[in-house]
C-alpha cells in the first residue's frame, strides 16, 4: 500500500539537502576536473565520481538526528572542497594529482606562502561559494513561503537503495583500475576518478615491496647490469689506477653549492647583449661544464637535491625522502668521507632546520653539523630567509676555523635567494632587462640569477682570500626547475621563447647545469654525457680518490662512464627517462608516451627502439626503493 500523496511529496522535498549536497559536490568534481584535464567527458567523469557522493551523502542523509546529519553534511563538503582545491594548486606546482602521502608535508606551505599564492586562481574560490550561498538560499525561501521545517530532514525507507548505488558503482571501479598501472598520475585520476585515484594510492603505498636481492655485492652488480646491459660497467670494475681523474682532488676541501631553482638555460644566456651570469660564464673556463644534466627530486624538492646528491638513491615516489628515510642508517658521502678520509661535515641553509624535516634527515646522513636560520639570523632577508650573501658571508668564518684543524671540509651551502617568485630588491643592483621581458616572471627569474652568480663570485674571492681556494673542489648544481609552463602565464612563455628562440619545453625545465672546479685540475671542458643528480656522488667520490666498490650507488661517476639512464618520477609519471639521446614520459603506456630529442628539444613520434630502456628504468626504480626500505634503522 503507497503512502498518502501528501506526505510522499513531503519526503520527497524533505530529503532535499541530501540533493542539494550531491548536486554542489558534482558539481566541484566536474569544475576541477575541467581545470586539471585537457577534455571533460561529462558522462563518463559523472560515473567515476558519483559513487563516493551517493555512498557518503546517502549515508548522512539516513542518520535521524537532525543536528549530526546537517553536520556531517557540511563536514564532507568542506573536506572535498578544500581536497580539491589542494589538488588544482599543487597539479599547478608540480604536474602531479597530489596523494594523501604528500598532503602529509602540508604544514611546509607555511613558509613558502608566497610561491603558493601566486599559484591560486580567483576561479578557484568558486568551490566555497555554496557555504555562502546556502544559508541565504534558506533565508530567502524561509521568509517568503513562511516555512519553518526547511532544516528538518528525512528519507523514504526505500533510501537505503542510494548509498548501496553508490558502494555497487564503486565497487565496479575499484576492480577494473586496481590491477591497471598507468604512469601519470592525470591520467590515472582522470580514468579512474580523482577519489578511486586516492584509495588506489593509498593502497599501493602501503604494500610491502619485496627485496629478492641478497647481499651487497649482487645489488652493485644487479644495478650495472640493469644501466648499462652492454658494457655492464667496464668502468665500475676498473681499478683505481685505470680510472680517469681517481683521486685527482685528494684531500681538498668539498665545497657544494646547491643552487636554488638554477636552470642551465639561464648558464651562459645573454639578454640585451648583457651576460645574465657573467662569474660563471668565466669559471666555466678552468672547469668541467656537464650542460645535459637533470633534476631528479620528487616531492621533497630542494631537499630531494640534497638527498640525491649526499646518497645516490633515487627519493620515493610519492613523499619527501627526508620523510620516508630518515630513520634509516644512511649510507652517505658524509659518512663515507670520515669514515675513508677523515673529513669535517657540514651543510649550511638559511631557512629553518626542521623545514623538510631536515633536523631529521643532517643527522641520518651523517654530518657532524648543520647551520640554519637559528645560526644566520634576520639580516637581509629575500623571501624565505636571509640572503646568499649573509649564507656565505656568515658561513666563510666557520670555514676558516675548521680548516685551521688541519682536517679537509666537506661543507654543502644550500641558496635560497633565488627561490620561487624570485623577487630580489631593488637595491641589490639588478641588471637592465629590455622593455619585452619587463614585468614577467622571466624577469624576476634571470634577476634571481643574475644575484645567485653574483654571490657565487663573492664567496669565491673569500675562499681566495683566505688560502682555501687552491686546495678546493667546488661543485655547483641546480635543485630544480624555477619556471615551468603550467604556473606561468602566457606572456612570460612569450618571453622565454623569445629569448631562447625555440619553444621552452620540459626537457628546459629540467635541465639543470653541473659545474666543478678544481683549481690546476679541471680545464674548461664541456661533457656533453647525460647525467642526472644521482650522479653527483660518485663523480665526487672518484675526484678525491674514495673506494666505492661496496657502496651501494645509483649514479655513476660521470668521468668514467660513456652512457647513461636515469630516472625521473614525480614530476613526470614513472618510468619517464633520461638517456644519451632523449627525454621520455610514458603516459598510460610505453606506447603512447612522449619523447624529446635533448639535442633539439624537438617532439620525435619513432621511439620504439627504447622500450628496453623504460622497461629498465622500472627496474631500477624498484630496486632503489627495495634498498632504501631494506637499510636498518638508526641506533
Ligand atoms: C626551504 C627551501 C625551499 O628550506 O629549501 O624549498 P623548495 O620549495 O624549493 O623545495
Ligand atoms: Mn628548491
Amino acid at each position: 500500500m503507497g503512502m498518502p500523496r501528501t506526505e510522499r511529496t513531503n519526503e520527497a522535498w524533505t530529503a532535499w539537502p541530501f540533493f542539494w549536497f550531491t548536486f554542489v559536490l558534482l558539481a566541484k568534481l566536474i569544475f576541477i576536473r575541467s581545470t586539471l584535464f585537457s577534455q571533460v567527458n561529462i558522462l563518463q567523469s559523472v560515473w567515476v565520481e558519483i559513487g563516493y557522493v551517493l555512498a557518503i551523502l546517502g549515508m548522512v542523509a539516513m542518520i535521524r538526528w537532525r543536528p549530526v546529519k546537517w553536520t556531517l553534511f557540511v563536514i564532507v563538503n568542506l573536506i572535498m572542497s578544500v581536497f580539491l582545491f589542494s589538488v588544482v594548486v599543487y597539479y599547478n606546482y608540480s604536474g602531479y594529482i597530489v596523494t594523501y602521502h604528500a598532503l602529509s608535508q602540508i604544514n611546509q606551505v607555511g613558509t613558502v606562502g608566497d610561491s603558493v599564492a601566486s599559484l591560486i586562481r580567483p576561479e578557484y574560490f568558486l568551490l566555497f561559494i555554496d557555504f555562502v550561498l546556502l544559508p541565504i538560499i534558506i533565508l530567502i525561501i524561509r521568509s517568503a513561503n513562511k516555512r519553518t521545517d526547511l532544516l528538518q530532514t528525512s528519507t523514504s525507507r526505500w533510501f537505503w537503495l542510494i548509498p548501496a548505488t553508490g558502494i555497487v558503482i564503486i565497487a565496479i571501479n575499484l576492480t577494473t583500475y586496481s590491477n591497471q598501472f598507468i604512469p601519470d598520475t592525470a591520467v590515472a585520476a582522470e580514468k579512474q576518478g580523482l577519489i578511486t585515484y586516492e584509495v588506489l594510492a593509498f593502497a599501493d603505498g602501503s604494500s610491502e615491496l619485496a627485496l629478492a636481492i641478497e647481499n651487497k655485492e649482487e645489488m652493485i652488480e644487479t644495478i650495472q647490469e640493469i644501466k648499462d646491459p652492454q658494457q655492464a660497467f667496464a668502468s665500475y670494475n676498473a681499478s683505481p689506477e685505470e680510472r680517469n681523474l681517481f683521486g685527482a682532488a685528494e684531500g681538498r676541501h668539498i665545497f657544494v653549492l646547491q643552487l636554488e631553482a638554477f636552470q642551465q638555460f639561464a648558464l651562459g644566456l645573454e639578454v640585451d647583449g648583457k651576460p645574465v651570469t657573467p662569474f660563471l660564464n668565466d669559471l666555466l673556463k678552468e672547469s668541467f661544464h656537464f650542460p645535459n644534466f637533470y633534476q631528479q627530486v620528487g616531492q621533497g624538492n630542494t631537499s630531494d637535491a640534497e638527498f640525491l646528491l649526499n646518497t645516490s638513491i633515487y627519493p620515493p615516489a610519492f613523499q619527501a625522502a627526508s620523510e620516508t628515510y630518515s630513520n634509516k642508517d644512511l649510507p652517505s658521502l658524509p659518512k663515507l668521507l670520515k669514515r675513508q678520509q677523515n673529513y669535517q661535515t657540514l651543510t649550511f641553509h638559511a631557512n629553518d632546520v626542521s623545514f623538510w624535516s631536515r633536523n631529521d634527515m643532517y643527522p641520518a646522513l651523517g654530518f657532524d653539523e648543520y647551520y640554519d636560520i637559528s645560526f644566520f639570523g634576520d639580516e637581509d632577508v629575500i623571501g624565505i630567509g636571509p640572503s646568499d650573501d649573509v649564507l656565505y658571508s656568515k658561513a666563510m668564518p666557520e670555514l676558516v676555523k675548521k680548516a685551521d684543524n688541519g682536517q679537509p671540509i666537506y661543507a654543502n651551502f644550500i641558496t635560497l635567494s633565488s627561490h620561487h617568485p624570485f623577487r630580489i630588491p631593488q637595491s641589490k643592483k639588478p641588471m637592465e632587462m629590455p622593455e619585452d621581458i619587463q614585468g614577467t616572471i622571466v624577469e624576476d627569474y634571470l634577476q634571481s640569477i643574475h644575484y645567485t652568480d653574483q654571490m657565487i663570485g663573492k664567496f669565491v674571492e673569500q675562499l681566495k682570500a683566505n688560502g682555501l681556494w687552491e686546495n678546493s673542489l667546488l661543485v655547483m648544481y641546480g635543485d630544480h626547475f624555477g619556471l615551468q609552463q603550467k604556473a606561468i602565464e602566457q606572456k612570460d612563455i612569450e618571453a622565454i621563447d623569445h629569448l631562447l628562440d625555440r619553444p621552452y619545453t620540459d626537457v628546459d625545465r629540467f635541465n639543470i647545469p653541473l659545474i666543478m672546479t678544481a683549481p690546476g685540475i679541471t680545464d674548461g671542458q664541456t661533457i656533453e654525457l647525460t647525467g642526472g643528480q644521482i650522479d653527483i656522488f660518485p663523480t665526487i667520490a672518484n675526484l678525491v680518490g674514495l673506494h666505492t666498490d661496496q657502496h651501494v650507488m645509483f649514479g655513476q661517476d660521470l668521468l668514467n662512464t660513456s652512457s647513461n639512464l636515469l630516472g625521473m618520477r614525480y614530476y613526470m609519471p614513472l618510468g619517464s627517462f633520461f638517456n644519451d639521446e632523449i627525454m621520455f614520459r610514458p603516459e598510460e603506456s610505453f606506447a603512447d608516451g612522449e619523447a624529446y630529442r635533448l639535442e633539439t628539444t624537438e617532439e620525435m613520434t619513432d621511439f620504439a627502439e627504447y622500450k628496453s630502456d623504460y622497461e629498465r628504468i622500472l627496474q631500477l626504480l624498484q630496486l632503489s626503493d627495495a634498498y632504501a626500505d631494506s637499510l636498518p634503522e638508526q641506533q
